[in-house]
């Protein structure tokens, strides 16, 4: 099981994948599949413990060279001895206080052997850790939903389900589409990928589809749709004006309105204008997103006579000020009155992942218990960089004031902050002020690059592990096929020795070998459900896990909202909130508002920055994962990263396919390689996250050789409330590289 899909490999002589083969249970096995080829024995894995010269012979400290020095190869013996030795020191001193162990990142599939259980677990043993909170993905909406609809990450689980859309719906208005390219993935992945036959039964029945954004290529070709190509970053003020159009033309549902919801006598003010002299009409909207007034109206009271699915993909928040299209797009859903029923309502994230949209299983999966944090300090998990560059320092988050702890160690385990993370020339700044960064990995990623200790790490090929997720059918079993890469271990027995050392031993194996904690797992799971012992399981490779039936979001609070109240001080849906407003934020006001970001096309930057980057998820892998792989190398343009260029803005700069050009603005630039495409909205640029960070030594700010587009992000919260990770969009220029570009580090021999 992969993240992208169960699979059968062939495994050579040498113990290498030969070929990944999609289950025979799966409608549509994803290309991805196809990046296992060659990534057990590639060149890229970390081949045994190494630790950088600077710290090996100078101990640990703050290090301007962490990043940029060799690595000294080292026994397993020495890297346990000497790292203990440094864990022993810093909760000696300063105590798990010091300590960084968020370590966030997708790790693998598999419920065992999944990497930040493990270190959680292991920290918790030591006396805790300085963890994260909140996720890449969804940590605006998953600090603003609580407000609004009194539930976050819950919500995002417990859409109304495919089926019924099927079944029901007969216009889904797709605010950044429901793009096919993320359903691949799933945390923990997927045996049948459904997504795409749900949308061809949707389209069969009738309905259809408006996609509101920057790409074509959002939203399947197949479906019948209308796209209205709005300037990034500007989808607020379009959803005020479709409310504007229902309230003004009396289209809204007022019933529900006044049975379900609170504050809309505080939002319509600054609809009609009468609070700030700036009616949010159609026209007002048009200048600044690009959509016509006319059409605005026209699809404004299509949505009121029909069916209608409003939703919004996990990108629209991943942006300053993201809460508000979020909001934005809970009011519009809110007006229209359709909210609990069967096809119609609010949705998030339909097609961002490939488990959205699918009811998620009640009791809970196989899990190893991670122990107990006593350590109160935390971090929302984007506000990384600031933690170490000022501790100490004062930040507000969520209505509460708050202070950045000082790290001394960070342990990562299962992430890559280097891929994930925004404006990296300030990370690696950041990166260079702790005493030690350890790192186990399998490959050299860029956070390994930027470790003082590596530890080899297996992959899941080299295990056995129970592979399971919220809304997979099966249970399956991950059987090891290959013996591991030379001094690789698995996380778990590295962890097990670093416990003996430290006297910590009992706590976190329990007694337990990996195999023990396997059917540990699984016997524990099993109690009281009619399924095989843990050897008929693993003899079968897979057992089934019953479904849930298809549900509607909010079925029961609209059917009886008094019995059913949603989780916010009003128990209704807070179309205006009191306590937001009690904060005080102007980032992020009571109700959804237009508020002008920086990184937009209607900014002072961009007079020096014009085109709007879309630095979205890559369809060619997961993240940071198997970049080497042969699908996604084949999606390169010369090894860079792909930059997506409509053809005026192409013509402009006189580029054509395959140029290599600079993507460049004052906080870094990067290597890309040109796709004139029609498909994206003219003004706009399109470039994957995912490229390993090649930093050109000597070039400031940073320059990546490789294309990776979080030189350009920028490092700021979403707001004050959420503190979300703001890294989908950013204000480039471009131009063509001139003469010879430089090499990818990763092309060179380590
Ligand atoms: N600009 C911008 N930035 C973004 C995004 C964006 O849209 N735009 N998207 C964001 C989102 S939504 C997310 S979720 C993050 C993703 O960020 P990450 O989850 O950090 O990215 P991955 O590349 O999946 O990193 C997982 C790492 O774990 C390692 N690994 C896998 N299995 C194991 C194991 O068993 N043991 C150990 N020790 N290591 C293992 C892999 O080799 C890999 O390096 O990126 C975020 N960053
Ligand atoms: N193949 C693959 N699938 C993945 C992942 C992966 O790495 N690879 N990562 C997974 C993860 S961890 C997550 S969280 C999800 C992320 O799911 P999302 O955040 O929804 O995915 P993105 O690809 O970042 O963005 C979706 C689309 O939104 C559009 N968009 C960007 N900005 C705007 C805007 O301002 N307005 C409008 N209307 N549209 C905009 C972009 O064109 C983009 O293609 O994807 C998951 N799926
Ligand atoms: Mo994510």
């Amino acid at each position: 099981m992969s993240h992208w899909g169960a699979f059968t490999p062939a495994v050579d002589a040498r113990g290498e994948v030969v070929s990944a083969r999609g289950s025979e249970l799966d409608p549509a096995p994803s290309p991805l599949l196809g990046n296992l080829v060659g990534s057990l024995r590639h060149r890229l894995r970390v081949a045994s413990p190494m630790v950088r010269r600077g710290w090996l012979e100078r101990g640990p400290g703050p290090d301007p060279r962490r990043g940029d020095e060799a690595f000294v190869a080292v026994g397993w013996d020495e890297v346990l001895d000497r790292l203990s030795a440094e864990l022993r020191r810093v909760y000696g001193g300063r105590g798990p206080e010091a300590v960084f162990g968020g370590s966030y990142g997708w790790s693998s599939a598999g419920r065992f052997h999944h990497a930040q259980g493990q270190v959680h677990r292991f920290l918790n043993s030591l006396g805790g850790y300085v963890a994260s909170v909140n996720t890449y993905s969804a940590g605006t909406s998953e600090v603003l939903l609580p407000h609004v609809l009194g539930a976050g990450p819950e919500i995002l689980r417990s859409l109304t389900s495919w089926p019924l859309l099927a079944a029901h719906t007969e216009l889904m208005v797709c605010f950044g589409g429901v793009p096919a390219k993320n359903t691949a993935v799933a945390p923990g992945g997927v045996t049948r990928h459904d997504t795409d036959g749900h949308l061809r039964a949707m389209a069969a029945r009738g309905a259809e589809f408006v996609l509101i954004g920057p790409d074509r290529r959002d939203l399947p070709a197949h479906l019948p749709s209308r796209w209205l190509p709005a300037r990034p970053g500007t989808d607020t003020a379009l959803m005020l004006a479709l409310c504007h159009v229902l309230v003004t033309e009396n289209l809204h549902d007022a019933a529900f309105v006044a049975s379900h919801c609170t504050g809309l006598d505080r939002v319509l003010p600054y609809l009609t204008g009468a609070s700030d002299g700036v009616p949010k009409s159609p026209r007002w909207a048009a200048a600044l997103c690009g959509v016509e007034a006319d059409e605005i109206t026209a699809l404004a009271r299509a949505m009121a006579s029909r069916r209608t699915m409003v939703t919004v993909t996990f990108s629209l928040q991943r942006a300053e000020f993201g809460e508000q299209p979020i909001w934005a797009g809970v009011l519009l859903a809110a007006l229209i009155g359709q909210i609990g029923l069967p096809g119609g309502g609010f949705g998030h994230g339909y097609g961002s992942v490939g488990d959205n949209g699918f009811p998620a299983h009640k009791s809970p999966l196989p899990t190893l218990p991670q122990g107990v944090n006593p350590v109160r300090e935390y971090i929302p998990v984007a506000r990384i960089a600031d933690m170490l560059l000022d501790p100490g320092g004062a930040y507000e988050y969520n209505g509460e004031r708050r202070r950045y702890p000082e790290i001394e160690l960070v342990y990562w385990c299962g992430g890559n902050p280097f891929h994930h993370h925004q404006h990296l020339a300030r990370l690696r700044e950041a990166w260079r002020r702790p005493s030690t960064v350890v790192v186990h990995e399998q490959y050299w990623t860029p956070a390994a690059q930027h470790a003082d200790i590596v530890l080899p790490a297996t992959v899941t090929l080299e295990r056995d592990d129970i592979g399971s997720s919220r809304t997979d059918p099966f249970l399956t079993a991950m059987r090891a096929c290959a013996a591991p890469y030379e001094l690789a271990r698995d996380d778990y027995a590295t962890f097990s020795d670093l416990a003996a050392i430290l006297g910590t031993e009992k706590a976190y194996t329990e007694g337990r070998s990996a195999a023990e904690w396997l059917r540990h797992l699984y016997d524990g799971w099993r109690d009281g459900r009619p399924v095989p012992d843990f050897d008929a399981f693993w003899a079968a490779g897979r057992v089934d896990v019953a479904v849930p039936a298809p549900s509607i979001l909010l079925a029961d609070f609209r059917r009886d909202p008094a019995g059913h109240p949603l989780a916010t001080p009003s128990g209704r849906i807070e179309l205006h909130s009191e306590v937001v407003a009690s904060y005080r934020y102007a980032d992020c006001p009571g109700h959804p508002a237009w508020l002008e970001p920086e990184e937009w096309h209607g900014s002072a930057r961009a007079a020096r920055y014009p085109l709007v980057l879309l630095a979205n998820n890559p369809a060619s892998r997961l993240h940071s994962q198997l970049d080497f792989g042969p699908h996604s190398a084949a999606s390169k343009v010369d090894g860079r990263e792909p930059v997506r260029i409509h053809p005026l803005d192409a013509g402009r700069r006189g580029l054509s396919d395959g140029d290599l050009v600079r993507v460049f603005n004052d906080r870094g630039a990067c290597v890309g390689g040109v796709v004139v495409d029609p498909d994206i909205a003219a003004g706009v640029v399109q470039m994957a996250t995912g490229s390993w960070l090649s930093p050109v030594a000597g070039v400031e700010p940073l320059l990546c050789s490789a294309g990776n587009v979080n030189v350009l992000t920028r490092d700021t919260g979403s707001s004050r409330l959420s503190q979300g990770c703001a890294g989908s969009r950013a204000l480039v220029e471009i131009e063509r590289w001139p003469g010879e570009p430089p090499a990818i580090a990763a092309d060179e021999d380590r």
